[in-house]
């Protein structure tokens, strides 16, 4: 299976990087993570985007904070798809990082999930490495039956507790 390329702007986006980690062990996906920032090591987050094809990539996730350029600079290098998760680090909530990794111009994508959404990056990557792969969309669908037998759940008891 081709792996998950995960970067960082720094360290302190660790939590978020976590929630997009767990999920694709759960899902069993290989996966490599990387601190290189856009602004602070331009040269390593350049480097690790123009050689991903070539080191066994299929799909990159790429977070970072307040003027979070990381996702754009590595879809500026490479035409693997790139996610990019927004982080809330600043005074600014997020919005800041919202903006600067969603409002990317026309010819170099970048496929944004909300704030701080790193378990949903991970699940868009495998929604991605799953297109041709069926053992990996099984467990997908697997994990969309366990989630909403989950909901259900909650609904009985909710309803048993408050429905007259
Ligand atoms: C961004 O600035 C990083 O992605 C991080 O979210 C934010 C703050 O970085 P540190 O000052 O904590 O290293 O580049």
């Amino acid at each position: 299976m081709k792996k998950v390329g995960i970067v960082m702007g720094s360290d302190s986006d660790l939590p978020i990087i976590k929630k997009a980690t767990d999920m694709l062990d759960t899902l069993g996906i290989p996966f490599e993570v990387h601190v290189y920032s856009a602004h602070r090591t331009p040269e390593e987050a350049r480097d690790f985007a123009v050689n991903a094809r070539a080191n066994g990539f299929g799909v990159m996730i790429a977070a970072a904070g307040m003027a979070a350029h990381l996702a754009g600079a590595v879809a500026a290098n490479t035409t693997l798809p790139v996610i990019g998760i927004p982080c809330k680090s600043s005074n600014l909530d997020g919005l800041d990082a919202l903006l600067s990794t969603v409002q990317m111009p026309s010819g170099i994508p970048v496929a944004t999930v909300a704030i701080n959404g790193g378990a949903n990056a991970a699940l868009l990557a495998a929604q991605i490495l799953a297109v041709e792969d069926k053992a990996l969309a099984d467990k997908l669908d697997a994990k969309r039956k366990s989630d909403a037998a989950a909901v259900l759940e909650k609904d009985a008891k909710v309803a048993a507790e408050l429905n007259q």
